[in-house]
């Protein structure tokens, strides 16, 4: 293999670390106070301890996992291990609660930019032609709230992989923006946008989260899916995802994101481009 085509290819170090840069950029901080967060670390700690007996887990053992962490930052792939396996337990405890009836969430993962350039109610994903050499997929639908009343003015964000598993921002060679705008409803709360059919997500298998997976002979696939964030002033704002009945990894995801309700069944038109209706309702702001 030469050097140009090592790369080409969007590296578990490249995507890693531009996920972690992209995550130091934002404001974290929480207000939990000292008894809070005793309780938490103490339940954390004693599952450790409980965990460490029942399996026995040995020196040889300890180290690979110190030598594992210590790799797991060294890539920048914090935001990513932990948005595949813990982020989707966050999003339940958070979202799903009772009382609300609003469109399901589910998780961010680490590949939400904001402030993705606005678009008309109607409109085209920013795409290269390469992309449009894909599947086009029709995505159209109102945004309401929980009577079915539009809202108009909201905005519908969306940012998806492209066919081979792609996201921009976070691997070399891609303009941009593509494949992400913030979709603005027309006066009855429509959109509809065209873009192309995703394909499966595979986490990279050359660095410590692929590690980890390998590890224990688990698969690094996500399925096909569509990122969205949908938000109107007075109302919750809504964090999910949409996949594709059928499709490959749907019923097994490795991130655990998929919920029954959020999985759409296009169809083909005339022109063989997939066609799907898909609403969001918004429950209003408590
Ligand atoms: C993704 O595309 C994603 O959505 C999540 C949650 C984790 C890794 C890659
Ligand atoms: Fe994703």
């Amino acid at each position: 293999m030469t050097d140009q085509t090592v790369h080409e290819d969007p590296s578990a170090h490249a995507s890693g670390n531009a996920a972690t840069d992209k995550f130091k950029g934002e404001s974290v901080k929480a207000d939990t106070t000292p008894e809070r967060a005793r309780a938490i670390y103490q339940d954390v700690f004693k599952a450790i301890g409980e965990i460490t007996h029942k399996h026995q887990i040995t020196y040889d053992e300890y180290r690979v996992l110190k030598n594992w962490m210590i790799q797991v930052g060294e890539y920048g792939e914090w935001p990513l291990w932990l948005d595949v396996f813990v982020e989707h337990e966050i999003e339940k405890v958070n979202y799903d609660r009772k009382g609300y009836t609003g469109t399901k969430g589910s998780i961010e993962g680490p590949y939400y930019v904001e402030d993705a350039p606005k678009l008309p109610w109607k409109c085209e994903m920013p795409m290269r032609d390469k992309d449009k050499a894909a599947t086009p997929l029709i995505f159209k639908g109102q945004v309401t709230d929980v009577d079915g009343n539009g809202l108009s003015g909201a905005t519908v964000e969306l940012w998806h992989a492209d066919e081979e598993g792609y996201y921009s921002q976070f691997a070399p060679g891609i303009p941009e923006w593509n494949l992400r705008g913030t979709i603005v409803t027309n006066e009855n709360g429509e959109y509809e946008i065209k873009t192309l059919q995703p394909a499966p997500y595979q986490i990279p298998t050359d660095g410590p989260t692929g590690w980890f997976i390998l590890s224990h002979d688990g698969h690094p696939w996500r399925p096909a899916h569509l990122h969205l964030r949908v938000k109107h002033p007075g109302y919750r704002e809504i964090t999910t995802q949409l996949y594709f009945e059928g499709g490959e990894w749907t019923e097994n995801d490795v991130a655990t994101a998929v919920k029954p309700e959020l999985v759409l069944d296009p169809k083909k038109n005339d022109e063989g481009q997939n066609v799907v209706e898909y609403g969001f309702k918004l429950d209003k702001e408590d």
